[in-house]
């Protein structure tokens, strides 16, 4: 007897031109564009087995071994319902192949960093959901393809369907069918560009994404202006900055782009606060080392970007990482001896 079964997994990945609104809500679509980078390492990933099996009763799935109910017409049945339908016209095109997207799934999937650190945990969990999927039902999909189907379980996921610098198109299609993920450049291009993430708080955040960023459609004026007058022009000038691996102006944007998202929050009714006093005391450090770097030699030498929380994540070149990361202990104590997890004033890289 077959086994159906397959394993995927899929990085996190930080937006430098963020999402932030919804034209529609249930099939996810944008009401701007965004611009993000994937974190290439492999301590921040999320991983997940899909089966699928004749005798399973119903799909199921657990995150962190911990079972999720799957809501009738919620994000989660509606990827694998998507998923179920691709393979169907697999079935149908091909007689030779068995028909498994008739049988339910068990899907099992795991983080290997808390979920509660404040990184976006639903971008890699959506985006291996549905790469788990694909490959069980050995669909002929683009990763493209499949982001369509992975941004209607969270927005941010369809960025995590490639590696390196990945735009999320907002597309016009009332279907969502040009609302998808592309790649700007693959990791090899500019790999250069390392992210340091400082944690600043691993509670729980206080509002939701998804339930901030519709208040902030209804009663921001500043969304508006943001959409229509700041978001595309960024697009455009970030995605040039990244061709020509300029890390001046992609650092100048990037900052540019997390204050305006973070303004956008302050201006929404009743307003929302994602940074703390510890997030705005790193800008200064930033934005301090940055001036006495364009002092010296004109050049900026790191870009801070928050998202809906207070932890910091500090993208620079790899020379500055080291003393970014010793003026950041110098500044902010850690509570126990610091450990370099990642063997930093070692020989290894970088996160
Ligand atoms: C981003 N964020 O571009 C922005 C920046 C947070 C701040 O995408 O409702 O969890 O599931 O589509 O994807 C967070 O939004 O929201 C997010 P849903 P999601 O990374």
């Amino acid at each position: 007897m077959s086994v159906y079964q397959a394993t995927a997994s899929a990085p996190v990945n930080i937006a430098c031109i963020k999402y932030w609104g919804k034209r529609d809500t249930k099939l996810i679509l944008p009401t701007n564009s965004s611009l993000s980078v994937t974190l290439d390492q492999d301590h921040l990933r999320s991983t997940t087995t899909s089966r699928a099996d004749a005798s399973f009763e119903k799909d199921r799935l657990w995150l962190n071994g911990v079972e999720e109910e799957i809501k009738e017409g919620g994000r989660l049945a509606t990827c694998i319902a998507e998923m179920k339908r691709l393979r169907r016209a697999v079935e149908e095109k091909d007689a030779s192949q068995p028909k498994i997207s008739s049988y339910h799934v068990h899907i099992s999937s795991r983080n290997n960093f808390p979920t509660a650190a404040g990184l976006a945990s639903s971008a890699s969990g959506f985006a291996a959901l549905v790469s788990s999927l694909a490959a069980l039902y050995q669909l002929p999909a683009s990763p493209s393809e499949l982001s369509i189907i992975a941004r209607q379980g969270s927005g941010s996921a369809c960025r995590s369907l490639f590696g390196g610098f990945v735009a999320w198109q907002m597309g016009s299609a009332p279907d969502g069918s040009d609302s998808l993920a592309v790649e700007v450049a693959p990791r090899e291009h500019w790999p250069d560009i390392h992210a340091l993430i400082c944690v600043v708080s691993d509670d729980k955040k206080g509002t939701s994404s998804t339930a901030g960023m519709q208040r902030t459609v209804e009663t921001s004026a500043l969304l508006q202006h943001r959409i229509a007058h700041v978001v595309p022009q960024r697009m455009a000038a970030i995605s040039a900055a990244i061709q020509a691996r300029d890390f001046d102006a992609f650092a100048r944007i990037t900052m540019q782009d997390s204050n305006q998202f973070h303004a956008v929050a302050l201006d929404t009714d009743p307003p929302i606060f994602y940074m703390n006093d510890v997030s705005r005391a790193i800008i200064a450090l930033v934005v301090e080392y940055n001036r006495v770097s364009v002092a010296s030699d004109g050049k900026l030498k790191a870009a801070y970007t928050y998202d809906a929380g207070p932890n910091a994540v500090i993208y620079a070149p790899k020379e500055n990482m080291r003393e970014i990361v010793e003026l950041i202990v110098k500044y902010f104590p850690q509570p126990e001896p610091f450990k370099d997890p990642f063997g930093l004033f070692g020989a290894a890289g970088v996160e």
